[in-house]
Formats: C-alpha cells, sequence, structure tokens
C-alpha cells in the first residue's frame, strides 16, 4: 500500500510558488498522468515520489479572489492536508502584512480542526548575492518575529528559499517531508547517538534516491560556504558510486583553503530503493581516519534497520514485510 500525503503549497500571488513547483518537478520524477494540467488557475495539482510515497502538492492560486474562496471553504480546501509550505516573498516587505494576515487564517483554522499538519516557511527569494543584504536579513527577522508565536502550537521550520539554488528548494521539502515521518526522528537520533561515539565528525547524512535528505547532523559553527561544499560533494560522490555501479566510496577534499576533510559515501539498497549515507571527517592523520571509517562501518547494519523501519510505516507494510 502506498500512502498519499498531501502538501499544499500557500501563499500570497506572485510569491513563487509556481516557480517552486516547477523547480521541484525538474527535480523529481513526476508521473506521466499528472502532466500537463492546466496553469494555476484554482489549484494546480502536481505530485513527486518520494520513498515509495506519492505526495501531491497543492498550489492553491494567490490572487485574491482565490484566497478568499479558500477563506470561506477552508474545511473543503485545507482539511486533510498533512504537510503545509507556505511561501512568503522576502523582497516584498510592503505586502508582509497581508502575507501574514493569509497564514494567520489558515493556521487559526488548523488551530480550530485540530490539523496538526508540520508547517515550512519558505522565506522566498533569499537569492544568492542578497542573503546578507542587511534589508533582507531585517525582512526575515519581521517575518519570523510576527510567525513566531505559532512555533509553540505547530512544527514549524524557517527557510530562506530561492529558484536559483534549487537546493534550497529541496532542502526546504525535505525537512518538511521528514516531518511526516515520526520514524525519521529514529534516523535522527542514530545520526547524534554515532556522531558522539566518534572523532572529528564534520557532517554525517543521510539521504534517500531522489536527493531528499531523510537525516542530517553538521557540526555546529560550520559556515554557510562549507555546508554548501558538503551538499556538492555529495551530489557528486553519489553520481560517482551510482555510475560507477560501487557500493561504496573513499574520498579527500576541501571545504575551502584551509579546511581538509576525508569523506566516504555509502549506499543501501532496501527494498528495492536507494540511499545515501555520508560521513565527512576533519582532516587527520591516516591511522585516525582508517580508524574512524572502519568504526563506522560497523554500525551498517544499524543504519540499514532503522531505514528499513522508516519505509515500513503502516501496519499492512509490516505485515507483508513480516509474512
Ligand atoms: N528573484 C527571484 N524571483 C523569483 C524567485 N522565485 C520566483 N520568482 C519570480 O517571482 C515571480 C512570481 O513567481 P510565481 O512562481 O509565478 O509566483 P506564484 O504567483 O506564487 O505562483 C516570477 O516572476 C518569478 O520568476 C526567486 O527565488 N527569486
Ligand atoms: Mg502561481
Amino acid at each position: 500500500m502506498v500512502s498519499d500525503k498531501k502538501i499544499a503549497l500557500l501563499g500570497l500571488d506572485n510569491a513563487g510558488k509556481t516557480s517552486i513547483l516547477t523547480a521541484m518537478r525538474k527535480k523529481f520524477d513526476v508521473p506521466e498522468a499528472v502532466k500537463g494540467l492546466k496553469p494555476t488557475k484554482k489549484i494546480e495539482r502536481s505530485s513527486v515520489t518520494f520513498m515509495d510515497h506519492l505526495i501531491y502538492l497543492h498550489d492553491f492560486g494567490g490572487q485574491k479572489h482565490y484566497m478568499d474562496e479558500y477563506l470561506k471553504n477552508k474545511m473543503r480546501y485545507l482539511s486533510g492536508i498533512d504537510l503545509l509550505i507556505y511561501v512568503i516573498d522576502i523582497q516584498d516587505s510592503l505586502r508582509f502584512d497581508s502575507a501574514i494576515a493569509y497564514l494567520d487564517e489558515v493556521l487559526e483554522f488548523f488551530e480550530e480542526n485540530k490539523i496538526d499538519a508540520p508547517i515550512v516557511v519558505c522565506l522566498h527569494k533569499c537569492d544568492p548575492k542578497i542573503g546578507e543584504d542587511p534589508t533582507i536579513l531585517k525582512n526575515m527577522g519581521i517575518v519570523k518575529h510576527r510567525i513566531r508565536p505559532w512555533l509553540e502550537k505547530f512544527k514549524m521550520g524557517f527557510y530562506k528559499s530561492n529558484i536559483f539554488e534549487i537546493h534550497t528548494i529541496i532542502q526546504a521539502f525535505s525537512r518538511g517531508i521528514s516531518m511526516l515521518y515520526t520514524q525519521n526522528e529514529a534516523v535522527q537520533k542514530f545520526l547524534l547517538d554515532i556522531v558522539d561515539k566518534m572523532e572529528n565528525v564534520m557532517a554525517l547524512l543521510v539521504f534517500e534516491q531522489n536527493g531528499i535528505e531523510i537525516g542530517s547532523y553538521f557540526l555546529e559553527n560550520l559556515t554557510l560556504t562549507m555546508k554548501k561544499k558538503i551538499l556538492t560533494l555529495y551530489e557528486i560522490v553519489q553520481r560517482r558510486i551510482l555510475d560507477g555501479n560501487m557500493n561504496s566510496y573513499e574520498f579527500s577534499d576541501r571545504l575551502d583553503w584551509a579546511t581538509k576533510v576525508s569523506g566516504v559515501i555509502q549506499s543501501f539498497d532496501i527494498e528495492g530503493l536507494l540511499f545515501f549515507v555520508l560521513l565527512i571527517l576533519e582532516e587527520h592523520d591516516e591511522a585516525v581516519v582508517i580508524d574512524q571509517f572502519n568504526f563506522f562501518e560497523q554500525s551498517y547494519n544499524e543504519i540499514y534497520e532503522i531505514l528499513r523501519g522508516i519505509l515500513v510505516d503502516d501496519e499492512e507494510k509490516t505485515k507483508q514485510l513480516n509474512g
């Protein structure tokens, strides 16, 4: 049984919703059946596959008359949502009031109807060149501050995104989607446990085959540039083991001119789905690195079982696998 999840993408018009969906479509496989839908009028539907789940994306048009209609018929449009992705144009400070009022209305509805969906807030159009711009930083501060009261009531995360760096969008979606699967907490806990027992770990990341992050650990104080470099390295070595038909690949590289690292990527084939685990160690003498890699290798069985656990997230599947 495939369990479908309903993901809603909401925000004012011009926030960037359709662009985000387009970016996701490029990245993920879209079943033929849902291609060729009409452009954003009321709700544009699309879907992506994540692990063995088909996830529907609903792009609610953000124009005023459509918004009013959703808000009038909230039950119809908003019930049954498993994950809300709310997009705010972080450059458009003149419309923060309306953007936040719209989100408030939706979340009040969730609250009244006990809809316990996690929420991803995309601080969108945070373009590569303006991420550190004082105006943009101030805008982000304002938006976060205004939304903050909801943090007590919902699982919620803020993510900077822009369409020029697709990984920012993938990351926001991944985090949101991973919040849908409680088992991911097991992955996260495992990562932290093992990092605790090791030395020199700079990053430990788990991805599924579409590039969706299942769990991650980054050493505190890593700069954004270093994290980006690690994610780029991930893409390169993942491609390398796929192209080379390998299960595992060890490498060395630099995160910047001063920081050398050693890394290993290992793939896991679980029920026909591929998962990748990437470990990045701060450079050390070879014996120490080998020792750490060996230690890490001993946990592969456990990783396998935990990842398998993610796939088995309904009773029927449990029975199917056990029987
Ligand atoms: N600078 C910038 N522009 C963006 C970004 N994402 C979307 N846009 C632009 O914002 C406009 C509105 O985007 P669209 O996806 O149609 O918004 P929607 O109404 O929410 O679906 C378009 O001109 C996009 O090219 C982004 O990350 N940065
Ligand atoms: Mg649109």
